[in-house]
């Protein structure tokens, strides 16, 4: 399954042709031989040429986007399941400044992200000229790569290679920043080259793959931590074979969620700040850390030196920026995680670890995830679980960022990879309606439920009007607790409850600003029998907004202090 979602499509080979085209036909008739179905964007004047283009298409979909980090979310929903570079695109200016948010988002979290934007004409750069912003300079810090064509045969060379970029290695954002004067300018195309592709990596190392499978051998309580990249790499198959050959347990991380079930004996949930009291105290106690596509990231580890103190570490990165970056492995592994789990796996030894196995269930017992009130869908672990029992493995989730967030995480049994989009390194608000309807597009026949809060869907509101007129198959469930939860957790908590800035003082009216978009919507709280509801409204295709009050005192536990080592959790 895993292995034919990332699969790229057939592209058609380099193809010899006699035609002058212009710059932004160019780019079209490219993104077109890259399989690419679905663009995400907002026009203005500098992009108009590549618009006029894409009119003319024929084949490539434009999703009207209301805010450009909108566009660039929808994009990014295309991405994360995918698991394919997806394209948003930008007017010059404003639009290129918007775009700013989810280029950096893409960034953090690794994902193939093309962001097209129009730049004033060639002669007017540098001048100030009506929006002209540096898209280059400014996008700089958070793009893997960019670059600004110079002329429109440019463009042949330019396209591929940011596709190539864009997905070669540890996946990101490319930027391709196109002046107005290079969309309309002619070019004779004697030669369509072949799409771009990621490339293959370097063959693991052998010697170190060896000595890892030696040192996996001879432990005593070792743990597989597995991150994001085990998603990317489309190597959460290798990771359970490895995990059950060697009786590994297994941790993920937010970013990771679904690649290992979560009910599978071995899975011991996520670790770190709102991690289970148990899965810390495993990390813990143990003599071996195999990290696999995972950075080491503080949300994870807590305070890095009290971090799995009495550990080994194996690190298994595509990307060597990675391998010692905060923690100084014993053995370092550059490639990509399917390939070295692979080979890692005939040298490991079939192992039961009884004891450490039994070790590992002792703690589970005595200090297990606490989800209270599971069954009762008017609180909020029971909305996400009631939200659960109505869906099956297909459906995909995605949420905002802040206390929903991290309930969601907690409570949802995540059984399989790419069903889970969430914005992990950046934790941007806004995330969550946008990546949705940019999953639905990109899987049609799936349901996508959007777990939001009431500050979050506020951010990137707007694009309940894609929604509406897309009819994507998008359910957002709004836990509307009247506060900027997260923020107030920790004041409550660091502050001396000094509660500032973070109640909502006047409410708005979600169920009328859903339908006044033209959504169907419900309110949860003034239904008879909220299950019958969720799975009523679950069940019938096309968007619908579900409102449901969330106690304000509900809290997020456990939880370890910013800057506390993770055994210093608190609550629960
Ligand atoms: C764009 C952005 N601004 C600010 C923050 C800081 N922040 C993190 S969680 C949060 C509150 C989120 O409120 P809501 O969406 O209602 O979620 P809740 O915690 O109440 O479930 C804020 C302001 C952020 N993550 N992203
Ligand atoms: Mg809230």
């Amino acid at each position: 399954m895993q292995a034919t979602e990332t699969t790229l499509p057939a592209h058609p080979p380099p193809a010899p042709c006699s035609e002058t085209l212009s710059g932004a036909q160019i780019v079209v008739r490219l993104l077109e031989r890259q399989g690419v179905e679905t663009v995400a964007g907002i026009p203005g004047g500098a992009i108009l040429p590549l618009y006029d283009a894409l009119a003319q298409s024929g084949r490539l979909r434009h999703i009207l986007a209301r805010h450009e980090q909108g566009a660039g979310f929808i994009a990014q929903g295309m991405a994360r399941i995918s698991g394919r570079p997806a394209v948003c695109l930008a007017s010059s200016g404003p639009g290129a400044t918007n775009l700013l948010t989810a280029i950096a988002d893409a960034k953090l979290d690794s994902v193939p992200l093309i962001a097209i934007t129009g730049q004033v004409p060639q002669a007017l750069i540098g001048t100030d000229a009506f929006q002209e912003v540096d898209a280059i300079g400014l996008s700089h810090a958070i793009t893997k790569h960019s670059f600004q064509a110079r002329s429109p045969a440019e463009l042949l060379a330019i396209i591929p290679a940011a596709f190539a970029i864009a997905a070669s290695g540890r996946p990101g954002p490319v930027l391709i920043d196109i002046p107005k004067d290079v969309q309309s300018g002619m070019a004779d195309v004697t030669h369509w080259p072949e799409p771009g592709r990621p490339e293959p990596g370097d063959a693991p190392d052998a010697g170190a793959i060896a000595d890892a499978a030696t040192m996996i051998n001879a432990a005593a309580a070792p743990v597989l931590y597995l991150g994001g990249g085990i998603i990317h790499a489309a190597a959460d198959a290798q990771a359970r074979a490895l995990a059950e050959k060697a009786g590994l347990p297994t941790t993920t991380t937010l970013m990771a969620l679904g690649a290992m079930p979560a009910q599978h004996p071995l899975a011991i949930g996520m670790l770190g700040m709102h991690g289970a009291r148990y899965t810390n105290m495993v990390l813990d106690a143990c003599d071996l850390l195999i990290a696999v596509g995972a950075r080491f990231d503080d949300r994870a580890t807590g305070r890095l030196e009290a971090f799995c103190p009495r550990a080994r570490v194996i690190h298994i990165d595509i990307d060597a920026a990675e391998l010692g970056k905060l923690k100084t492995p014993h053995i370092a592994i550059r490639g990509d995680a399917a390939a070295v789990l692979a080979r890692l796996l005939p040298l490991v030894e079939r192992q039961q670890r009884d004891d450490w196995l039994a070790r590992v269930e002792a703690l589970r017992r005595r200090f297990p995830l606490q989800l209270p009130d599971l069954d009762d869908a008017r609180s909020h672990y029971g909305l996400v679980r009631a939200v659960a029992d109505c869906l099956d493995g297909d459906a995909v989730i995605t949420t905002d960022v802040g206390q929903h967030q991290m309930w969601v995480a907690q409570a949802y049994p995540f059984a399989q990879p790419r069903r889970w989009l969430s914005s992990g390194g950046l934790g941007t608000m806004g995330f969550g309606i946008p990546a949705a309807i940019g999953a639905a597009m990109a899987e049609p026949g799936r349901t996508v439920v959007c777990f939001t809060g009431d500050g979050s869907i506020l951010m990137n509101l707007q694009e309940l009007a894609t929604l509406a007129e897309t009819g994507a198959n998008v359910k957002i469930v709004l836990m509307n607790n009247a506060s900027l939860g997260l923020v107030q957790q920790q004041q409550e908590l660091f502050y001396d409850s000094r509660v500032f800035a973070s109640l909502v003082a006047a409410p708005p009216d979600f169920v009328a600003i859903a339908r006044g978009f033209g959504l169907m919507a419900a309110d949860l709280d003034t239904a008879d029998d909220p299950r019958a509801l969720l799975r009523r409204l679950l069940a019938e295709s096309g968007p619908c907004l579900i409102h449901a009050g969330i106690d304000r005192r509900a809290r997020v536990y456990p939880m370890v202090p910013p800057g506390a080592a993770n055994t210093q959790m608190i609550g629960a």
